[in-house]
């Protein structure tokens, strides 16, 4: 989670001090982006040191000139403005946690450089390198470059303006000596150390294009010496591009405090994106290039998208989930029973059904509650619930019930047939679930054959699983491959209990499906003898041939449905106990 990486400047400001401070020897990687940044922030291998498991890792990162440039497409000649670098260094700094050092490149002159201090302070940065250059400078790599080198009184004039301006005691500057790379002796390098030293830099950088290490070997022990004579501790910092093949422990051993691997990153993705955009050329399509390419997720994962999705689901999860009842129909097999009330108004164990409804969702902090009323509407009460009415009941659609409620869609809802009641859990596991479109689904349909009145929705799961012993399933396997109650029930796997939730990407999907049914289709559709008369069970059918995916909790009994008189029996029984 990127957002997490991200710490106060004065809590990172201070870490590269630290460091040094503890003896370590600062190992540290170039970024020129967020993404890299993070990169450099968090890559790490595990290994193992005599016979010790070690994680190893960057301690903090280069915000290099060179690479920064380059990523804007520019040459490194401090061409790109500070405001420019700033805006990057910013973008790193955002989205890690580990201590930052700036390539300051020549740090402008004196007034400038207090400037650029003073910013970089206050972002957190904890060190900024300049080097002893005439602004403005030229890339240190190149051969044949002319390379002008700053009277070295001058550039320690600069450091002694960028020390009286910084305000902790965290920050640091640090002199990048160039005699070498601008072809000057070792004694014009050493000389600049002791003027930078004595001008209280707080480290030495001293730079080499060779491919040899011996020079900034020699440097090195002769710094050593420089640092006893005027009774001084000050970091040493080295930039190995070209002398690669010197290791970090010799590296330390020869004195170095702080080694920066300063392009690596920029030169590494330039190379696969050439690569990739040249296999994409030859083949004309993405295919070949797709085993050159990280996944999506990862990258998703990296930049902290998927916390945001979790996020999201559990925002969804925890706030209130507008709950839809369709209870418009009328009950042809109940009909005296009820004597001109809906099927909700039906008493159970001295409630309403619709009362044990609303307990069973409030037991489940779910209070939003829409209730779609038709046929003795006038009859339907019950406490904190909205009333809507389907002026066409007549049709016998629970689908045209449920949409007079479109409007509470939006963010996901959960959809409950009016004639179930429950046990508590099956909610809560519903409520749980992170899946866009989830139906709740009985196992037990083996007990279960359809009777007069009573109209099963039968599932079939993708992966025709009948449980034949117990075991462990997760609900991302729990695909419904078929739904509807004509389905053969010898090949059902599970039933549809009438309770199902969609999330807010569930719901967009489900109102697209239906929009795009009734405006583009007459006639028969799924089941339904007439697109009029759509099942739910028909549109979500039609969902799963559109290739969306409908996902099932499973249960084991725990319910009940309210169809005949021997359901009511049943239900009585089980409040009287
Ligand atoms: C950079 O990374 O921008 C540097 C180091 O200044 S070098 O490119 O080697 O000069
Ligand atoms: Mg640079």
């Amino acid at each position: 989670m990127t957002l997490l990486n991200n710490i106060l400047p004065e809590q990172r400001r201070g870490k590269l001090k630290a460091l040094l401070e503890a003896g370590k020897t600062v190992r540290v990687l170039e970024a020129h982006n967020g993404l890299s940044g993070i990169i450099a922030n968090m890559v790490e291998v595990t290994g193992e040191s005599d016979g010790q498991a070690v994680v190893r890792q960057f301690d903090a990162i280069w915000e290099s000139s060179l690479t920064d440039s380059a990523s804007k497409g520019h040459p490194d000649i401090e061409v790109v403005t500070f405001d420019s670098r700033l805006h990057s260094i910013n973008e790193i700094l955002a989205v890690t946690d580990k201590p930052m050092i700036v390539d300051g490149d020549t740090g402008g002159d004196a007034n400038t450089f207090e400037y650029t201090v003073s910013k970089l302070e206050r972002a957190g940065v904890s060190a900024v390198i300049i080097e002893d250059k005439v602004f403005p400078k030229r890339n240190s790599l190149e051969a044949g470059i002319q390379q002008n080198l700053q009277e070295p009184e001058v550039f320690a004039q600069k450091i002694r303006r960028g020390k009286s301006i910084q305000k902790s005691s965290e920050f640091m500057i640090i002199a990048r000596i160039e005699s070498l790379i601008a072809g000057k002796p070792m004694e014009d390098a050493l000389n600049r150390a002791t003027q930078y030293l004595q001008a209280g830099v707080d480290g030495i950088m001293i730079h080499s294009k060779s491919k040899n290490p011996n020079e900034i070997l020699e440097f090195a022990k002769k710094y050593q010496v420089i640092l006893d004579d005027l009774n001084l501790k000050k970091p040493l910092v080295c930039v190995p591009t070209t002398y690669n093949k010197i290791t970090e422990d010799e590296l330390s051993s020869a004195g170095f405090n702080i080694i920066i691997y300063a392009n690596h990153l920029l030169r590494s993705s330039y190379m696969a994106m050439m690569e990739t955009a040249k296999v994409l050329l030859r083949n004309q399509r993405s295919l070949e290039a797709d085993p050159l390419c990280t996944p999506v997720r990862e990258i998703f994962k990296t930049v902290g998208f998927l916390d945001v999705k979790e996020k999201d689901q559990q925002d969804e999860q925890t706030s209130n989930i507008p709950v839809i009842i369709p209870a418009a129909g009328e009950d042809l097999v109940l009909k005296e029973i009820l004597n001109g009330k809906p099927k909700a108004m039906l008493e159970i164990g001295g409630k309403t059904l619709i009362d044990h409804q609303i307990q069973s969702l409030s037991n489940a902090n779910l209070a939003d509650i829409t209730v779609i009323a038709g046929y003795g509407k006038d009859n339907l009460h019950a406490e904190g619930i909205n009333i809507l009415e389907n002026p066409g009941y007549q049709k016998g659609s629970v689908l045209n019930s449920l949409l007079i409620a479109k409007e509470k869609m939006t963010n996901g809802f959960i959809m409950l047939y009016s004639d179930i009641l429950m046990e508590d859990h099956i909610l809560s596991k519903l409520k749980e679930c992170k899946e866009d479109i989830v139906l709740v689904a009985d196992n037990s349909t083996q007990y279960h054959q359809p009777e007069e009145g009573n109209i099963l929705d039968y599932i079939i799961s993708k992966n025709h699983y009948k449980p034949a012993r117990r075991e462990i399933r997760f609900i991302s396997e729990n695909v419904v491959a078929n739904i509807g109650n004509k389905i053969n029930p010898e090949t059902a796997t599970h039933e549809f209990i009438g309770l199902a939730r969609f999330s807010k990407t569930g719901a967009e999907q489900f109102l697209e499906t239906y929009s795009d049914v009734v405006s583009n289709f007459t006639g028969r559709f799924q089941e339904s003898a007439d697109i009029s008369k759509l099942n739910f069970t028909d549109l979500i059918q039609e969902m799963i041939d559109r290739g969306f995916a409908v996902h099932y909790i499973e249960i084991h009994k725990g319910w009940l449905e309210i169809h005949n008189a021997d359901h009511i029996a049943l239900a009585q029984k089980s409040f009287s106990t």
